[in-house]
């Protein structure tokens, strides 16, 4: 753990956002396993000792760049960092990591943001992204954590696309004793309209409406999914109340235009940020953070149910410098 956190978290955070009291050593240790290609990187520069110096902050860029922070964020961060430095007279380079840190939780703490399903009920909350990024994975992943919470939900296979992905949800619904409304054939949008009329009779708190993969370059299919939207605001007036959108962290500065483009077709109210555990280098995070914030919701580091968590900044930069407890 880093000191200027333990001096600056109760100004940088909100105070609905406690710093580690949810997280246990297993989930930071996935995190930071998954992080650890960036981590082992930043360490070494920093360990290195010597004085801060121009040569310093240019390897540093170098490191951010390639961590997938992405050239605007970089440089914005670096001016930070310098400006921090100054302020405080630090010389060490070892002082640096520090430093860092704190710019970086300044950056990234405005988008710890959770979900907040219990405002409306039925909550609906709509997935979208492009394919493969672990939308269905991610709505089991949800649905048990809100059944942690005390809600009950409601899975509504959307993806007609694809009938593997109304097994998998089924399958996934079956296991852990949810309804899942979904229909062979058929529509996204009716599927989904069924789904919050079941909710709505069943009086079920939460519905969680799978979508089916798109890329954003395929106008046809961003507007069908503007559609589903549309729909399910016929079903239930002011839903859907969230719309997540799912990143595959390893995409790199790809996922910057997803989240540019799905937000302008969809109005993205969260972010959910998925395989942080593979090859991921996690600086991806700062790039949305700069260009285009919005609150990131879960961050995903396995397949298994508990894979997922909302995200917390100071654990993400813990994880992503390398710091150890
Ligand atoms: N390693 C890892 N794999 C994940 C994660 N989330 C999802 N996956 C895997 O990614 C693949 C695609 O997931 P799926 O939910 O079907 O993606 P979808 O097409 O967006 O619905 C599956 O094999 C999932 O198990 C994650 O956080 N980490
Ligand atoms: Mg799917």
């Amino acid at each position: 753990m880093f000191s200027f956190f333990k001096k600056k978290l109760p100004e940088l955070l909100n105070s609905d956002q406690a710093p580690t009291s949810q997280s246990d050593a297993g989930w930071i240790a996935r995190l930071k396993s998954g992080l650890a290609r960036t981590g082992i990187q930043l360490t070494s520069l920093f360990n290195r000792g010597g004085k801060i110096d121009d040569d310093l902050y240019e390897e540093l860029e170098t490191i951010l760049i390639t961590a997938d922070v992405g050239i605007e964020a970089t440089y914005a961060l670096l001016a930070d960092l310098r400006r921090f430095v100054k302020e405080q007279h630090l010389h060490e380079a070892a002082q640096l990591k520090d430093a860092l840190a704190h710019c970086l939780l300044k950056l990234l703490s405005p988008l710890a943001q959770p979900l907040q399903a219990h405002l409306q009920k039925p909550f609906v909350i709509m997935l979208c992204g492009v394919n493969g990024v672990g939308k269905t994975t991610s709505i089991g992943k949800i649905a048990k954590y809100l059944q942690l919470q005390g809600l009950s939900v409601l899975l509504a296979a959307g993806d007609t696309f694809r009938a593997a992905a109304r097994e998998q949800l089924m399958t996934w619904g079956e296991r852990n004793n949810v309804t899942v409304i979904s229909q062979q054939g058929g529509d996204a949008a009716a599927v989904i309209y069924d789904s919050i009329q079941s909710a709505l009779a069943r009086n079920i708190d939460v519905v969680l409406a799978d979508t089916a993969g798109r890329l954003t370059t395929q106008p046809h299919l961003m507007e069908e999914i503007k559609k589903v939207k549309r729909v399910i605001a016929k079903a239930l007036p002011g839903a859907p109340h969230e719309i997540l959108l799912v990143i595959d962290a390893n995409t790199g500065q790809n996922a910057l235009s997803q989240v540019k483009a799905f937000d302008q077709a969809l109005s993205v109210t969260g972010l959910v940020l998925t395989k942080l555990d593979g090859t991921a280098k996690g600086g991806v995070i700062a790039a949305i953070a700069r260009s285009h914030p919005l609150p990131v919701r879960f961050i995903g580091v396995g397949e298994g149910l508990d894979d997922l968590r909302p995200f917390n900044a100071e654990d993400f930069i813990n994880a992503l410098l390398g710091f150890s407890e």
